[in-house]
């Protein structure tokens, strides 16, 4: 099965999907390897990646050749999170055809102007689009995508820019009524109570999905009791690991002065070999060098 149709068919399950940020090719490879269900191309983490604020500063084409060489590193849905569609809706055709020609499965687009800034920092400038703008700009991604299967996942930033439930229910509704294969609730808040509040009167039959970084007390089968959030997005854990354990690896080595210590509690070579697919490259040495 595609990519394309595995998530689709999840989305229309009953069971929870749930996938995990990566911000390269290996992070996808290790998403699967843990058995995630698909890949987040995540804009925060890449950004990061980069050293670099998440507010619009890397481009388009930064962002989609690293989803073209995650989706030619595994086989699991990649999410590719579009930030705004990187301008009006003629930029989310251009964006959506090209994201689906890279191999995405899906793209998340949030209704804030461009540029914008990082949903969760404290104090960030967070300007909602008008709703019948991203309406339209949901309606061109729907429209631009070839196979019918590519999702299109409008999400709403209004609990993000402190406009309360009302407003996040108007615009999660109105952007299902443009098309969207689901609806993305961010919400601040350090307790699931705001999402909770929100996935009990969702009344529209258009999935739900979540990304649960600032209140990490719900769990996936609380998750399941909500029953209409059936995608669940794990958005920064990766990068946030890989700080941790650089920091300390490489503050080992400068105290050790030497890498004795840190050699046995670290991957070793030949693991990651086996992730870089070295023994198939080897399989085709033997066939076709001659
Ligand atoms: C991302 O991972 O890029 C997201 C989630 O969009 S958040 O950083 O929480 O906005
Ligand atoms: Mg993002």
């Amino acid at each position: 099965m595609k990519p394309t149709a595995t998530l689709r068919d999840k989305l229309n399950g009953q069971a929870l999907t749930t996938i995990i940020a990566a911000h390269n090719p290996l992070g996808a490879v290790l998403a699967a390897e843990a058995g995630f269900d698909g890949v987040w191309a995540s804009g925060f983490e890449f950004s990061a990646a980069h050293a670099l604020p998440d507010a619009s500063l890397l481009s388009m084409t930064q962002h989609l050749e690293n989803v073209r060489a995650m989706a030619s590193a595994t086989d699991i849905p990649i999410v590719a999170d579009i930030d705004t569609g990187y301008g009006n809706a003629i930029n989310v055709i251009h964006c959506v055809k090209h994201y689906e020609a890279a191999g995405a499965a899906a793209v998340v687009m949030e209704d804030k102007t461009f540029p914008k800034d990082t949903s969760l920092l404290e104090g960030g400038r967070q300007q909602l689009l008008r709703k019948e703008e991203f309406q339209g700009k949901v309606a061109a991604a729907v429209a631009a995508r070839d196979d019918p299967d590519f999702v299109v996942i409008a999400r709403t930033e209004a609990l993000i820019a402190s406009h309360g439930l009302d407003e996040a229910l108007d615009r999660g509704r109105a952007y299902a009524e443009a098309g969207a294969d689901g609806i993305l609730v961010h919400s601040k808040s350090s307790t699931p109570d705001e999402i909770v509040q929100y996935s009990r009167r969702w009344d529209r039959e258009t999935p739900l999905v979540i990304v649960p970084t600032a209140y990490p007390q719900l769990t996936e089968p609380e998750i399941e009791k909500l029953r209409n959030v059936r995608l669940v997005i794990y958005g920064n854990h990766g990068i946030r690991a890989i700080v941790t354990a650089l920091r300390e690896v490489f503050a080992r080595i400068r105290e050790d002065r030497g890498i004795a210590n840190v050699d046995e509690t670290i991957a070793s070579v030949r693991e990651v070999f086996d992730l870089q697919g070295v023994d198939t490259m080897k399989e085709n040495e033997r066939r076709y060098l001659r």
